[in-house]
């Protein structure tokens, strides 16, 4: 069904068909969100990046019903961590966080550990694709352009961690793609309130320089 849908939301309402749109869930890894991983590795507390898996699930419940393409990434690197910039390792290292190193999920960062992987509650089913990316932004160097376009996708409702890093570096690389992008505002996180609020601010301000921003019960009072 080619049904428009309009959800209240910053700077003015946000119009989608569910046919042209896809939730993109950016990082939801344990890396991200579990003790021991990358995220606190690197000094940072995990509890608001946890917090937000239940509004995740919820929209990714009513999503799945109106059939939303779904897409997952995850950050992460090669195991001979040949993807990785020496600028990259170099800063993690220094912070207690090396790309590589073993911690208690298995290797920090890297493909196929248990900490790369997406948090339970959010497992991807089958048809949803999983986009590994070796950059903060999910369109660099992946194939995530490529299949949003063969997909007719034109819109995106973006969720995941964190707000001020890797999904704005999505929402910029979407916006420049020509994608109409709207952040579920409860569905991501930072680990510091304040990252993720401004975030916010800079995504919906100048009449949405990148998109616009909305809290999930916005998106689930319009999908009914
Ligand atoms: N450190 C931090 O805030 N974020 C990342 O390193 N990656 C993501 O945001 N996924």
């Amino acid at each position: 069904m080619n049904k428009v849908y309009s959800l209240e939301a910053k700077p003015y309402n946000f119009e989608f068909n569910t046919e042209k749109t896809a939730l993109v869930i950016i990082d939801m890894q344990r890396d991200f969100c579990a003790p021991g991983g990358f995220g606190e590795k690197l000094g940072n507390d995990i509890t608001l990046t946890r917090s937000i898996i239940p509004n995740i699930e919820k929209v990714l419940e009513a999503s799945r019903e109106k059939g939303m393409f779904v897409v997952h990434t995850r950050e992460g690197h090669r195991p001979d961590l040949s993807d990785c910039p020496p600028s990259k390792l170099n800063r993690g290292s220094k912070q207690g966080a090396g790309i590589g190193d073993e911690g208690p999920m298995g290797r920090i960062l890297v493909r196929g550990e248990y900490g790369h992987d997406i948090v339970d509650e959010l497992k991807p089913v089958e048809g949803e694709v999983i986009i590994d990316k070796p950059g903060k932004g999910a369109f660099y160097q992946t194939d995530l352009d490529v299949i949003l376009k063969n997909k007719g996708i034109t819109n995106l409702l973006v969720a995941g961690v964190t707000t001020h890093v890797c999904v704005q570096s999505t929402l910029r690389e979407a916006n420049d793609r020509g994608f109409d992008c709207l952040l579920l505002e409860d569905c991501a996180a930072a680990f510091d309130s304040k990252d993720h609020e401004d975030s916010i601010r800079m995504i919906n301000q100048q009449g949405g320089i990148f998109g616009w921003t909305a809290p999930s019960e916005s998106l689930l009072t319009s999908l009914g």
